[in-house]
C-alpha cells in the first residue's frame, strides 16, 4: 500500500487542531523537566549515580506539518541530568550540532547513549545528504558531552530511533526503526527504494530491527535482524493492528530476567510492550504502558533509579499542543506481581 494524501490534510495537522482545543482542560500527572527549551524523545540512563537524559531538542520551524515529520526539524542535542527525582535538572548545553556531523544534513531525531569502559557513546539518527535516514555515533569522555561524531554513519544502518540495551553479560544491542517519516517501509527489500511500500492490512507488520554492537561500539557486529512481535496466538502482529503493531521508538529493558520491548504505536498514540526470554525475541505482546499524550508523537524510555522504576516520556502541554514542540517528563512505573506493567494515564 502506498501512503497517500501526504499533503492534503495530514493526521499530524488534524491531531494538532484537536490538541489545541484539549490543551486548556488537562491536568497532567507530571510537569516538564525543563521549560527553557523544548525537549522530546527522552532516553534515560543512570551513569555514576545520576540520571542522565538524552532527548531530542525541539525547535520552532517554518517546515510544513505532515506525516513525513518535516516539522521535526531539530539540529542539535542537549543532555539533561538530575541527582534526585523531583530535584533540580541541569541542562549541559549543546553537546552535538548537525554542522559537526559530516555525513548528516538535517533532522537530528531521537538519540540514545551508552557507556563502555569509561567512554560514552551518543547514537542518533539524521537524514544524510541524499535525504536518507542513517544512524550515527559520537563519542565523549563524560556522560554530559560534548560528543565528537564519527565521520561516517554506522555501516548498514538505516531508519531512526536507535536505543542501546546493555545486557548483564556486557553485550550491547542496538534496536532501531520507525515507519512513515522514519522510512522503514523503504527498506523492505533490504536495500533503499525511493518509494513507500507498506504491507497489506492482513499481512505481518513491519518490524523493529536489532544488531549487536562491535567491541569498539562504533559499528554493528552482525547483520541487522527483525525483532518479531507475536500476538497471544503465536502469530506476528498484522499491519492493520494499529493499536498493537510497531510504529517507532523501540526501547528494551530487563525486569525479573525477562526482556521488555516497548515502543510507540504511532497513529494510535500509545506506548505498548511485549516480552521475551531473549534480547533477539521473539517477543509476545503484553499491553499498554502509556495512554495517549497531548501531541501526535509519543516516545519513551524506562530506567531504574534507587530501587524504583521510571517512565520518561514527552507531551505538548507546555507548548499548548503544538505537535513539534514537546517537553520531557518522568513518572514512576510499577509492575504487578505477574510482571505486567501497570498502565499509566498521563492526565487526570
Ligand atoms: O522526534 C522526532 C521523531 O518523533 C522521533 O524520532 C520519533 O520517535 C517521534 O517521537
Amino acid at each position: 500500500m502506498l501512503k497517500e494524501n501526504l499533503d492534503i490534510i495530514s493526521d499530524a495537522e488534524r491531531v494538532q487542531q484537536q490538541d489545541l482545543q484539549k490543551a486548556a482542560g488537562l491536568t497532567a500527572i507530571a510537569q516538564p523537566l525543563v521549560e527553557h527549551i523544548y525537549t522530546a524523545d527522552p532516553s534515560a540512563h543512570v551513569f555514576n549515580g545520576k540520571i542522565y537524559i538524552y532527548p531530542s531538542h525541539d525547535i520552532e520551524t517554518d517546515e510544513p506539518i505532515n506525516d513525513r515529520g518535516d516539522q521535526y526539524a531539530m539540529r542539535d542535542y542537549h543532555v539533561l541530568s538530575l541527582t534526585e527525582v523531583g530535584g533540580e535538572v541541569t541542562d549541559h548545553g549543546c553537546v552535538l550540532d548537525v554542522t559537526d556531523v559530516a555525513w548528516a544534513e538535517k533532522q537530528m531525531w531521537a538519540p540514545d547513549a551508552a557507556e563502555k569502559n569509561g567512554q560514552y557513546y551518543l547514537y542518533f539518527p539524521a537524514r544524510d545528504h541524499e535525504g536518507i535516514f542513517r544512524l550515527g555515533v559520537a563519542v565523549s569522555n563524560t556522560p554530559e558531552g560534548p560528543f565528537v561524531a564519527e565521520p561516517e554513519p554506522i555501516k548498514n544502518s538505516f531508519s531512526i530511533d536507535p536505543a542501546i540495551y546493555q545486557d548483564e553479560d556486557n553485550q550491547y544491542y542496538a534496536y532501531f526503526g520507525g515507519i512513515w517519516g522514519g522510512q522503514l517501509q523503504r527498506w523492505s527489500t533490504g536495500d533503499y527504494v525511493d518509494e513507500d511500500i507498506y504491507p497489506k492490512e492482513d499481512e505481518p507488520a513491519l518490524l523493529p530491527k536489532v544488531a549487536k554492537l562491535s567491541d569498539d561500539m562504533l559499528q554493528f557486529a552482525e547483520d541487522v535482524k527483525d525483532v518479531q512481535i507475536f500476538d497471544e496466538n503465536g502469530e506476528l502482529l498484522r499491519a492493520g493492528d494499529a493499536d498493537r503493531r510497531f510504529f517507532e521508538g523501540p526501547w528494551v529493558h530487563k525486569y525479573n530476567n525477562q526482556y521488555y520491548l516497548s515502543y510507540s504505536t504511532g497513529d494510535t498514540h500509545k506506548i505498548v510492550y511485549a516480552t521475551s526470554n531473549s534480547p533477539y525475541g521473539p517477543f509476545v505482546y503484553q499491553g499498554v504502558i502509556l495512554e495517549p499524550v497531548l501531541g501526535w508523537t509519543t516516545h519513551h524510555s524506562i530506567a531504574e533509579y534507587e530501587g524504583k522504576w521510571y517512565l520518561f516520556y514527552h507531551d505538548c502541554t507546555l507548548s499548548g499542543g503544538q505537535t513539534h514542540l514537546r517537553s520531557v517528563k518522568m513518572t514512576e512505573l510499577t509492575y504487578a506481581e505477574n510482571g505486567k506493567i501497570n498502565t499509566i494515564q498521563p492526565y487526570k
